[in-house]
């Protein structure tokens, strides 16, 4: 039998063993599907095979399904014939698991009879970050393993599961050394004969009760994602209802819920994020510099919370302040702040320990001197900047990268400042603690190929989601909020009252903020002319911001529309499920779009006049990303 290159082949005494090989992610397409059926075919037919393995890849026993296949459609064998057919099979299957085991793969391991893993493996349901809940048996299969609450709690946040936590949870039977070591021990368990194992055999430990909390829980977290309800519902009836019966109502639930904009608006969230992080004109060969040791300038709250970003990271810092006072509060704080994650359980002894150990205080700028990357925090002056900047162009080695982290200040201005414009850049944290991804990473009209390619690589590590923009004041977050918020003051002065507002932005899913609201509470206006609806109230704010936005795009200030999408999703608190504000403005019509802000320009003036990339992508019928790469804007 010639084997697809999705898959590779082996017999090993008794075992017959299947290694997946569709990288990068070993994500669950058509051909990888079928590579498994046909292969799980053949050992199932060779009478000196007892049981067969599924092997991943060492870092990827699969990422699940094919997200491509969505838009596009799932041929057969689809994901719950293969597992149908391992399920019913007359032999046996262990699933071998090392690394991600997501979705579709962590489905495709619940049906096999045994499942072995390595120390770094991870299991998780993400389908929700999908506007989806898993659709190849999970929702009825987990709960019967793990009970309803901690299976709920899987599927509603997407948490990853580790070896250890698995083992102890029942997911899986074992954690060996490495995937070898388990490829030992299933030959091993093959010839001694293996009991089988169907999860639908048994039932869900515990009672239905123990679920009203948990659903409260999540249904309370859930902000309007239909996802959430669903997935509450399927939890609920694996209690009291047969898998097959369960998994038909799961399947039509994620059919249905695939067609939804808000699961059409996850993935396209999906893809941008990963889009994001590619930089159009960076030649691919270009070689990040090393990063191994990190200094920040200026010891607030803002330069505190982003040494401990990188100490969390795993990379040595010095946090530096030339007020011995201010290094004291800031020592005081990152004491009190690395506590309460221990006391929360964030975070446990040892790596609070090593984190502790990693960041060290200093009022001596010349601590930076060995810094690879040196952030300069805090300040919004520019010549206090200035100065900063050409004191650290003189003290730091020849390559190391200086960074400014606001988002007001001229870069360009800074950059000048120094001997070296080509290793300065910007790196945005909207606010240093994980809670907000996003890292608006700013390149200047000097900043060298390699620098920015080293700071789109060091984001991720820093468990940050990178957006390349440009330089103006606000970058593009911050901007957009600007004129967002102008809106809401408008709209406030023109009679709405605060809590209308609230209201209108908070039923489709966006929270204005208490700076905001407390902006509103002094402006309240004249009884409106006509009272407005909450739809026109989401339409004025929402449309606001994808007016900026695409004057943005034009500036070249943003690359993508989608760029502007993650950024808010990542920054803003902006609703994943709605995929970002040019996203839903693309779901919406962007002729419907444009209607609205010509009748506001004609009603209340030029701070509605249309930008003409959205009158350009009207006119032509296209989407903002591609009237963006067409013809520049008449
Ligand atoms: N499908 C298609 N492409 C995928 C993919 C997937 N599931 N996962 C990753 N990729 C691509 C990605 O776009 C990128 O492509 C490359 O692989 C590397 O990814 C029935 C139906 C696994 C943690 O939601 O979370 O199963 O940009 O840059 O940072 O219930 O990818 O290079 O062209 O992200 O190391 C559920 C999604 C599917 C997992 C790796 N699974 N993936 O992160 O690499 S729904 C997911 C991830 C499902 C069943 C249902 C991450 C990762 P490109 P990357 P990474």
């Amino acid at each position: 039998m010639s084997v697809p290159r999705q898959i590779g082949t082996e017999t090993r005494g008794a075992l017959g063993v299947i290694y997946l090989r569709n990288a990068p992610v070993n994500a669950l397409g058509h051909a990888l599907r079928t590579a498994i059926s046909d292969a799980h075919t053949a050992f199932c037919a060779d009478p000196d095979i007892k049981a067969i393995a599924l092997v991943g890849l060492p870092k990827f026993f699969s990422a699940g399904a094919d997200i491509r296949e969505f838009a596009t459609g799932r041929k057969p064998p689809l994901l719950t014939e293969v597992i149908a057919q391992i399920e019913a099979a007359p032999k046996p299957t262990l699933a071998l698991i090392g690394g991600v085991c997501f979705g579709g793969g962590f489905e495709l391991a619940l049906a096999c009879d045994i499942r072995l893993a390595a120390p770094n493996a991870r299991f998780s349901f993400p389908e929700i970050r999908l506007g989806n809940i898993p659709g190849a048996g999970g929702t009825q299969k987990l709960p019967r393993l793990v009970g309803g609450p901690a299976a709920l709690d899987i599927i509603v946040t997407a948490r990853e599961v580790r070896a250890e936590e698995a083992a102890a949870l029942g997911l899986c039977a074992e954690v060996l050394p490495d995937l070898e070591a388990a490829l030992l021990r299933a030959e091993a368990m093959a010839a001694a004969g293996i009991e089988r194992q169907p999860i639908g055999a048994r039932a869900v430990p515990g009672d239905i009760s123990e679920m009203d909390a948990a659903a409260e829980t999540a249904l309370g977290a859930a902000r309007g994602a239909l996802a959430v309800t669903r997935a509450v519902e399927g939890v609920r009836m694996a209690y009291d209802t047969p898998l097959e019966q369960g998994q038909a109502w799961e399947r039509e639930t994620f059919i249905e819920l695939n067609a939804s904009d808000q699961s059409r608006a996850q993935r396209h969230v999906f893809f941008a994020e990963r889009e994001a992080r590619k930089v159009p004109d960076l030649p691919r060969d270009t070689a990040p510099r090393e990063i191994t040791r990190a200094a920040v300038v200026g010891a607030d709250s803002a330069g505190a919370g982003i040494a401990m970003c990188f100490a969390r990271a795993g990379l040595p810092v010095v946090l530096i302040d030339t007020d011995a006072a201010q290094i004291e509060r800031a020592r005081a704080r990152i004491a009190e702040l690395w506590d309460q994650a221990r006391d929360g359980g964030g975070i446990d002894g040892p790596t609070l320990a090593a984190q502790r150990a990693r960041l060290e205080l200093s009022t001596e700028l010349h601590a930076a001197a060995s810094a690879d990357v040196v952030v300069a925090a805090g300040s919004e002056d520019m010549t206090q900047t200035q100065e900063i900047f050409s004191a650290l162009d003189r003290i730091c080695k020849p390559g190391a990268i200086l960074v400014n982290n606001g988002a007001t200040l001229d870069l360009d201005s800074i950059a000048q400042a120094t001997t070296r414009p080509g290793d300065v850049i910007g790196m945005h944290f909207l606010h240093s603690d994980d809670a907000v991804p996003l890292l608006e990473v700013v390149r200047a009209a000097r900043t060298a190929p390699e620098v920015v390619a080293t700071v789109m690589a060091l984001a991720p590590r820093l468990d940050k989601q990178p957006v390349l923009v440009g330089v103006c004041d606000g970058l593009v977050g911050n901007r957009m909020v600007r004129a967002f918020g102008r809106e809401v003051q408008m709209l406030v002065e023109e009679g709405a009252t605060p809590d209308q507002v609230d209201a209108a932005l908070a039923g489709f899913g966006v929270d204005i903020g208490q700076q905001l609201r407390d902006a509103c509470a002094g402006a309240q206006g004249q009884p409106p002319r006509a009272p407005l609806t909450e739809d026109e109230i989401r339409r004025r704010c929402l449309w606001q911001l994808v007016n900026t936005g695409c004057r943005l795009l034009e500036e070249g200030i943003a690359l993508r529309a989608s760029d502007i999408d993650v950024i808010f999703v990542h920054g803003y608190g902006f609703p994943r499920f709605r995929g970002g504000p040019m996203h839903h403005a693309e779901a919406v019509g962007l002729s419907k779009v444009l209607a609205d802000i010509r009748h506001y320009q004609e009603m209340l003036g030029p701070r509605w006049a249309p930008a003409p990339l959205l009158e350009r992508a009207v006119r032509e019928g296209l989407s903002l990303d591609a009237a963006m790469t067409s013809e520049a804007v008449a």
